[in-house]
């Protein structure tokens, strides 16, 4: 890397802890389409880590020729001192062009909780062989700089994402907005957040050390982190060269903090936070991610099961803690669906429409009865009054007949 990322800067308590045996740790972005992950993602590590796809090979030549259009990883080494971190940056392909975009993201979900399914069973495995570990840290969610508002999608992806992983909101292509437009529109999208209760990560506040507690408070102040991309560098006066882009009225320059969060959010993620952000994804989503899915076998098996069903059967399932009690099950093969917390939400969404499509269907049902009965209501009226005039005719006639008799 052309500059240091300043790991070994870490508390020295916190370097022992990951120097022992380096750490691992991936970063993912996601977001609508064109928004500058790819660009983000080389210009955080300063150099073309990933290349934008070749134009000519792209199947759909009618999107942008840089477009991403598949789940990449790209893996590095990052080298500070004798202090080794292993990066995996995780790029994935933009949403928001399709009639239907919910195809488009459902793969970055089922990739986070695949790498998290993926990792518990290798923790179930005997072997004490070191474990390939995709887990994301943190993943950065690109915001279209509208300076309105965030789109209904937005929420729903946000949401679904902040449940799983650190996720970190940017505003992406900050250069396009004004600093007041960029003011606004930063509250606006926090009230969104907090309205909406999206658990975005927040950096701890520790206040037995007033340096970092200050640092964490700008940080926290900062977010949603609006940021700038490049892959070139721009002339700022003659011979000095930044990146940045060039404007006809000026250069935004991606390490000003004045122009945009670039530094902050590096130093979150590559320095003060990396830790914390390894740490939080073991206890708090991997931990969640795992009792939700015990939880279900639990809740499948009966509490005092032992479900070992899996055990030579199939690879979606994963081997449970009946693996530990060794016992066989007669048990058949347990549907993926209750195992997975992506499916709990899938099945709670299917039942809520489900009870809603049979409320409909109840109401539309009355209201048919009721105009039935109105209507035969109505028949009978007009039966009865047909009758009674049928009465008073057959009257008449019986009438007339003894006149003329
Ligand atoms: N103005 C401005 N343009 C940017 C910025 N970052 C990237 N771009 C431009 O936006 C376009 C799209 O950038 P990409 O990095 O390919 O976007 P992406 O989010 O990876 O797009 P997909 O792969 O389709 O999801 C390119 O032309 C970039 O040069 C930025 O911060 N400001
Ligand atoms: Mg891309």
């Amino acid at each position: 890397m052309p500059e240091p990322v300043g790991i070994a800067n870490l508390p020295d308590q916190r370097y022992k802890i990951v120097s022992k045996e380096g750490a691992t740790f991936t970063i993912m972005v996601a977001g609508e389409s064109g928004l500058g992950k790819t660009t983000y993602i080389n210009t955080l590590f300063q150099t073309s880590l990933k290349s934008h796809p070749d134009p000519n090979q792209r199947h759909n030549k009618f999107t942008s020729p840089h477009q991403t259009v598949e789940i990449d990883i790209v893996r590095a080494i990052l080298e500070e001192k004798n202090f080794k971190i292993r990066l995996n940056i995780i790029d994935t392909p933009g949403f928001g062009n399709n009639v239907n975009n919910h195809d488009s993201w459902v793969p970055i979900i089922d990739f986070i909780d695949d790498q998290h399914e993926s990792y518990m069973k290798q923790e179930q495995q005997p072997s004490r062989l070191a474990k390939k570990d995709l887990r994301v840290h943190a993943c950065l969610y690109f915001i279209r700089p509208t300076g309105h508002s965030l789109k209904p999608l937005d929420i729903e992806i946000m949401k679904r994402l902040s449940t799983r992983v650190n996720l970190i909101p940017v505003i992406a292509k900050a250069d396009t907005l004004s600093p007041n437009e960029l003011d606004i529109f930063k509250t606006r999208i926090r009230e969104i957040v907090e309205a909406q209760d999206i658990n975005i990560y927040t950096p701890p506040l520790e206040l037995d050390d007033p340096a970092s507690a200050e640092h964490a408070k700008q940080l926290i102040e900062s977010m949603p982190f609006a940021i700038i991309g490049s892959e070139e560098e721009v002339e700022t006066a003659p011979g000095q060269y930044v990146r940045g882009r060039k404007y006809p009225w000026g250069v935004v320059e991606v390490e000003n903090d004045q122009h945009c969060d670039f530094k902050k959010l590096r130093s979150l993620l590559l320095r003060t936070n990396m830790l914390d952000l390894i740490l939080s994804t073991n206890e708090l989503h991997f931990e969640t991610f795992r009792s939700l899915k015990l939880g279900a076998e639990e809740t499948e098996n009966g509490p005092h099961a032992n479900g070992d069903a899996e055990n030579g059967g199939s690879s979606d399932d994963l081997t449970g803690a009946g693996d530990a009690k060794g016992t066989t099950s007669s048990r058949g093969k347990k549907p993926r669906r209750l195992h997975n917390p992506k499916f709990k939400e899938e099945e709670d969404a299917l039942k809520k429409f489900f009870t809603e499509q049979v409320k409909a269907e109840e109401q539309r049902f009355r209201q048919w009865e009721t105009n039935i009965i109105n209507e035969r209501n109505r028949l009978n009226q007009d039966l009865e009054e047909m009758q009674s005039k049928l009465k008073a005719l057959e009257d008449q006639v019986k009438k007339l007949q003894i006149a003329k008799r």
